[in-house]
Order: C-alpha cells, then structure tokens, then sequence
C-alpha cells in the first residue's frame, strides 16, 4: 500500500507525561503535562489524481481509504481520530484534498500517555503545512480536542492535545485550563529520573467512566449554582463554599468535588515545590493526588494501587502515582537514576507474581511537541 511513496513532510508528534493534576483539565483547573521522547511519526504527500484521502498506519499495518466529503464513524477507533480532524478542520471552513500520509508510532496504545491526542495533533499540524491552511498552534490543539469529544466520543479535556503541540524541551506545563494561560518550568529533577511503569491493563470501563466522571462534576456544579450563581465549573468553588454546600450534594459528587479542589491546591503547591528545588515536597504531593484518585475519585485499580504502594518507604523513589483517566496504564514515577534498573527488576517480578502480567518499564525526557520535521 502507498508503494513508491515519496514524502513532501514529516511530522513528529509526541506522546505526554502529566506530573500532578489528573481530572482537573475538563473542570477548568491547573495541570502540569509535558511531552516525552516517545512519538508518532507522519509522511505526507498531496495526492493530486484524486480526491481520496489515502492513510498506511504502519503500526497496524493497515489501510484506509475515504472522502474527506463523506465521513463516517469506523468500527475501527483509531479511524476515528483521524476522521474526527479531518471532519474539524473542514468545520472550519477550511479545504482538504486528496493526500496520502504514512503513520508509524512507537507509543503504547493504553498505557495513558495518549497515542490519541498525538496521532490528532500530528495529522492536524501535517494537514496545516500540506495545505497551508494557517490554523495557529492553539486552534491545533482545540480542534484535535474537539475531534476526541464530537467524533470519537470521548469528553476529554485539553491538556493531552495542549501539551502535545505546545511542549518545549526540558520544561513542564503549568497550564490553567480555565484561562489557557500556559507558563513552562525548568524541569529540574536534581539526581532524578521520570519512570513510567506499565500495568499493560486497560479496564474496559475506563472511557464510560471517565465521561461519568465529568457528568459527576458538573452535575455537582448545577447543585451548588442554586445557591451560588456565579459558579461555573469546580474551578470557581472554594472549601468554604463546598462545605456549606454539601448537604445539599449527593455523595458522589461531593467526593469528586473534593478531590478537585484539594488536587487544584497540590498543582500549585507542586509548581512551587519544583521551582525551589524541593523534590521531596513534590513526591508527597504525587502520592497524595494517587490517594485521591483513589479513594475521593475512584479511577485507579489494584495495579496502578499495588506499584504505588511498592513504591512506598523506598528512600530513593520520591514520588508516585497512577497517570491519566486511570483503571489501566502507567504509573509515573520520581526515581534516583541510579537505581533505577534495579527497582525495574524487583518490581517486575513482584508484579509478576501477583497479576501474573509482565510489567513494562521505560523513562521518559521532558521533550518539544509537535514537530515539522522536514518540509521537502
Ligand atoms: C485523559 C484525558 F484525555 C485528559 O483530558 C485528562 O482529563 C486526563 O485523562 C485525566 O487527567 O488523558
């Protein structure tokens, strides 16, 4: 398929990591993501003898073919996204011809550094260049954003498609979702390392649960509006006026508000822990957000639980906690290099012997996003 293919672009697109503040994008609070060394990679070529979009995912090895006129959901989920930018960008009024584009990723899929929002951002961008279509970064993003919600049907928030395209090498993300007011921290771990451990589990209730999760949340503001209008999103409620609110919230959606506003604070807090220099504040905050994730969130599992606590009492793991939506994935973790390949061993067999799942290890760099890597 695509045999002879001479590419006139390439694109990088890079998977993201996120050190502290889960659930907090799509409630209009602060994360801290950046992009990592791993990524998607794009050959692009217009296809001037037809108007036939025409895409080899090389990690599938398979081929799609469709009119950019006539779009419809695929059985087939990665389709999906690329169907979803592809119909977004159109929606924007803006032409896309016939072109040919060949995908090859070195992200896992499901472990929650999200292949999906590199996989959009990196057909977004390419598709920008091909056809100079002069979307700027940040209307990339929310267009790759809106492909996920109105497409594929998932009802993320912005920070994986944010930190994919807007990343810079060597920092965090500050970004305040509400805002979009982005500012990038020297990620400066001292003798440390970032470590992502694999559960290689992906509980399939993880996507119904997740827009469960952000019905919980807004469903919790519509309660506390009647009393205080001016609330619009988690972002705008405080301790006091949830907890005089919370007679009226049902449980749930008060837990879930809780864990919010307490993981908005640790955000914050973790900002300025790194700035200093304070590493050990910054690995307690981690494990407290793992403990709110949870307990108040109810978004982990007795994977992500099981490295966490592994974790625990090791003097030189600083921090740890599950990353992204949760019930499967990675953890993240704050190791001195050094040790690393030793822990990777115990660790592994430990997790071996009680899931019976082999668990995968790799470390990760604070990278640059999206790439136009050549323009031929
Ligand atoms: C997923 C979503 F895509 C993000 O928007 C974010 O909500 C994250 O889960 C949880 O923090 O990665």
């Amino acid at each position: 398929m695509l045999n002879d293919f001479t590419s006139e672009l390439s694109v990088s697109s890079p998977g993201r990591i996120n050190l502290i503040g889960e659930h907090t994008d799509y409630n209009n609070g602060f994360v801290l993501p950046t992009a990592i060394d791993r990524k998607i990679y794009f050959e692009f070529r217009k296809n001037n003898y037809s108007n036939k979009c025409r895409i080899y995912s090389e990690t599938f090895k398979t081929y799609t073919e469709f009119d950019p006129q006539d779009l419809s959901k695929s059985e087939a989920s990665w389709k999906n996204y690329i169907f979803g930018v592809v119909d977004e960008i159109q929606k924007r009024g803006k032409t896309i011809d016939g072109f040919d584009c060949i995908i090859k990723s070195e992200l896992p899929i499901g472990a929650g550094i999200s292949s999906s929002a590199a996989l959009e951002c990196g057909l977004a961008t390419g598709l920008n260049e091909l056809f100079s279509l002069g979307l700027e970064p940040l209307e990339l993003v929310k267009l790759s954003q809106s492909a996920e919600n109105n497409f594929v049907g998932s009802n993320c928030g912005i920070m994986d498609q944010y930190a994919s395209v807007m990343s810079k090498k060597g920092h965090l993300i500050l970004l305040d979702c509400k805002s979009l007011k982005a500012e990038f921290i020297p990620a400066d771990f001292k003798n440390c390392k970032i470590l992502l451990l694999n559960t290689n589990v992906e509980h399939n209730l993880a996507e119904g649960e997740y827009n469960t999760r952000r019905r919980e949340c807004e469903e919790a503001v519509k309660i506390i509006q009647k009393s205080y209008p001016e609330v619009h999103s988690l972002r705008d409620v405080n301790f006091e006026i949830l907890e005089k609110t919370k007679h009226e919230l049902p449980e749930k959606n008060y837990q879930r508000s809780f864990y919010v506003l307490k993981e908005n604070e640790r955000v914050i807090k973790a900002t300025e822990a790194i700035k200093s220099g304070n590493i050990e504040v910054f690995g307690k905050l981690m494990y407290q957000s793992h403990e709110g994730l949870q307990h108040h969130y109810e978004v982990s599992c007795a994977e992500l639980d099981f490295l966490v606590d592994h974790s625990r009492n090791k003097e030189f793991i600083y921090g740890s906690r599950m990353m992204g939506g949760g019930f499967g994935g990675c953890t993240i973790n704050i190791i001195e290099e050094n040790e690393i390949s030793g822990y990777v061993q115990e660790v592994s067999k430990a997790y071996k012997e009680k899931f019976n799942i082999e668990l995968d290890a790799i470390t990760v760099v604070p990278s640059e996003g999206t790439i136009v890597e050549e323009k031929k």
